[in-house]
């Protein structure tokens, strides 16, 4: 028997797939990728509201094999992020390969082989499957009473209507994440009435956000790994005056005088920007920093004190068609409303359904009985599939290229393996509830094991998250263990 390259079918062409995508390329490794919208980019494509930046330092957020040297800023612009993918996809010509506007509406093991089928009807086959569809892709609005009665412009902040302009307007932005966070900072320099709905304050890290000097992107492009060190002590000398020890996260995962500093940091910092004390009072978090992901805003304190910006601490009552009443009783008056209210952030490859070998859709298996996954990649009984930044992925506290690097890698093994026995592999039960046991057991003392809330948790209060850091991720996707995985006939073997 001649062996041959498994085929690989991608579903999403952000920055996940792009990654695979280039390690497949450079391997030879044939495949095809879906994407529902009509280019490339994810998030960064979705996410186009006023003030979007990106929140890690750009230096970061390249890929190793393309890396970027000249960003505006330290935390530029989302519009340049998307720019950046654009042009890693050009430059690999992706875009010929990728079927555009073709949302993946089911994949269904059948002959050893993953049969996709697209919500136009077309059908292809591949070896391997990768769902690379992103964490936060799903908005979700609250049921609101009354949401269809208002009159004006109302719209998620994913959902941006690039027509809407807030000059002139009373605008209402519904919750204080990343998100919301960006949003009123941006509002609150238009010409515009914001009104921003909290009902839980977050910590917020004010670091600045910087133009990279002409020294160093100089030394970026001539000697990167110098270049690095000296943004990482720049970086370092910014986490040490204001808010500090933020640098590996190593307060959030145990409770000690490290966890206390930070608190302490961070309420310092909140105290300093806010003087008026009822504001103040507003504003603060009622859980410890780090359950959730610290939104990074240099501007928002002060936004948030011009005087066209009013805060409203508390949730909504109900809308009605010009306006809303919140959780006191009181009316606001309003034009427009923006849903800045987060995503499902446990939706993973959802809507599409994925049927394995027992022919159980595994969406369904995950909702009745929880997250079934070994390594937050591959899931019994589903041979060959793989949810990028599946459940229980760092998702957190790495930058996600590097993440995303190494899930790519720990693929091409699993590839390399079938291509050499043209057997399909997936991990045995054992092996996945050994994953999950081993996570969920080391959540205890870290900030996720009190009683915070968070995108990271699910409704009942499970934290869905790495709680570890980049070595554990690095050594956890190192080596591919035979033992984990049970193999399946694959359409590999009948190869000639
Ligand atoms: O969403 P969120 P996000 N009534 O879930 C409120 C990434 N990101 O889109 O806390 C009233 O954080 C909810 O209130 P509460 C980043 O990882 C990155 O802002 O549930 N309010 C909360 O205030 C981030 O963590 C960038 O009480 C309701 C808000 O809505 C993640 O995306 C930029 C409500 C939701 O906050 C998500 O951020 C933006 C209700 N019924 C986002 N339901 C970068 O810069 C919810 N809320 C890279």
């Amino acid at each position: 028997m001649r062996k041959r390259q498994p085929s690989v079918a991608i579903v999403g062409a952000g920055l996940s797939g792009i990654a695979l995508a280039h390690t497949l390329l450079e391997r030879d490794i044939p495949f095809v990728m879906f994407e529902k919208a009509s280019e490339v980019g994810g998030t960064w494509r979705d996410n186009v509201y006023p003030g979007i930046c990106l929140d890690t330092a750009a230096a970061t957020y390249c890929f190793p094999f393309a890396e970027k040297y000249d960003w505006s800023l330290v935390h530029p612009p989302g519009g340049e992020v998307q720019d950046y993918l654009r042009e890693v996809a050009r430059d690999l010509r992706l875009n010929e390969r990728i079927r555009f506007n073709s949302e993946v509406t089911e994949c269904r093991w059948e002959g050893g082989q993953w049969e996709l089928t697209t919500k136009d009807g077309v059908s292809a086959t591949a070896d391997m499957l990768v769902m690379a569809t992103g964490f936060l892709r799903v908005p979700s609005i609250p049921a609101f009473t009354g949401r269809g009665d208002f009159r004006g412009p109302q719209f998620h902040s994913a959902e941006w209507n690039t027509g809407f302009d807030p000059n002139g307007k009373r605008v209402g932005v519904i919750g204080m994440g990343s998100s919301g966070i960006q949003i009123t900072g941006a509002l609150s320099q238009m010409d515009c009435q914001v009104t921003q709905f909290i009902r839980t304050p977050q910590w917020i890290h004010t670091r600045e956000n910087h133009q990279q000097s002409r020294l160093e992107r100089s030394l970026f492009k001539m000697l990167p790994a110098l270049g690095r060190r000296i943004q990482n002590a720049r970086e370092e000398k910014i986490r040490r005056s204001d808010p500090k020890l933020l640098k590996n996260g190593e307060w959030r995962r145990f409770p000690g005088p490290g966890r206390e500093a930070a608190f302490q940091a961070f309420r310092e910092d909140l105290e300093a920007h806010l003087k008026d004390p009822v504001l103040r009072a507003k504003m603060t978090p009622p859980d410890l920093p780090g359950c959730r992901r610290i939104p990074l805003s240099p501007g928002y304190y002060e936004a948030i004190q011009r005087p066209n910006v009013t805060i409203v601490r508390g949730g909504i009552d109900h809308i009605v068609e010009n306006g809303l009443y919140d959780s006191h009783g009181d009316f606001h008056g309003l034009d427009a409303i923006v849903y800045a209210t987060g995503f499902d952030a446990h939706a993973y490859f959802k809507p599409t359904k994925i049927f394995g070998v027992s022919g159980r859709e595994l969406g369904e298996r995950w909702t009745s009985g929880g997250p079934e996954i070994y390594r937050s990649l591959m899931v019994p009984d589903y041979p060959n599939l793989f949810v990028m930044h599946g459940p229980f992925a760092a998702i957190n506290n790495i930058p996600i290229p590097l993440t995303t690097a190494e899930m790519v890698g720990y693929v091409t093994k699993v590839a390399d393996y079938i291509a050499e026995h043209g057997r399909a592999l997936a991990p045995t039960v054992e092996a996945a509830k050994a994953y999950v046991h081993w996570i969920q057991s080391s959540m205890d003392g870290t900030i996720w094991a009190t009683d915070c809330h968070s995108w990271y948790k699910t409704a009942d209060g499970e934290a869905i998250l790495w709680p570890f850091g980049r070595q554990e991720h690095t050594a956890m996707l190192g080596e591919l263990e035979r033992a984990d995985f049970a193999d399946f006939p694959s359409a590999l073997s009948e190869a000639v």
